[in-house]
């Protein structure tokens, strides 16, 4: 099983609506372990590298206008299928079709304002830590409990 690492942003409507606490208590209440985290404004330049996939879709502009509209909260987070749990927890991109229990399920109702990015594999895991953080500025470290949240031959 492979540990793996996550770029987590909760975007501005997150941040706005006060939810970001809420938001890294589900993450943390799931287990993963966080290894960094800053607060920025995501400029028009950093938007285009982030959803280098997107820039030259229509809908562009108004993702662009929406993730550049206030600050954002970046994390990297880690652990056991990292990606994939936390794509679960996050649920749909579509709040509307997200399950009850995720958190775009339970916290809103909107496409673009979905309140959180997590990255879709591990290549793109790794290109988006690359664009939000520096080596050194990511932690590493044992948690104590870690023994009680995931046994050793899951990692
Ligand atoms: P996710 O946020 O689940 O990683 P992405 O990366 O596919 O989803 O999309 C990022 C953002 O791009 C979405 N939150 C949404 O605002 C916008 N977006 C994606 N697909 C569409 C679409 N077909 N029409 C309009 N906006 C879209």
């Amino acid at each position: 099983m492979a540990t793996e690492r996550s770029l987590i942003l909760f975007k501005p409507d997150c941040v706005q609506r006060r939810l970001a606490g809420q938001l890294l208590t589900r993450i943390e209440d799931k287990g993963m372990k966080l290894i960094g985290m800053k607060m920025l404004q995501v400029t028009e330049e950093l938007a285009g590298r982030h959803y280098a996939e997107h820039v030259d879709k229509p809908f562009y502009p108004l993702l662009e206008e929406f993730i550049t509209a206030g600050p954002v909260i970046a994390l990297v987070v880690e652990g056991p299928e990292a990606i994939s749990v936390m794509r679960n927890l996050m649920g749909p991109t579509n709040g509307r079709e997200a399950a009850p229990g995720t958190i775009r399920g339970d916290f809103g109702a909107s496409r673009q304002m979905n309140l959180i990015h997590g990255s879709d594999g591990p290549e793109a895991a790794s290109r988006e830590i690359g664009i939000y953080f520096a080596d050194e500025e990511l932690c590493h470290y044992e948690p104590t409990l870690e023994p009680w949240v995931c046994a050793d031959d899951e990692k």
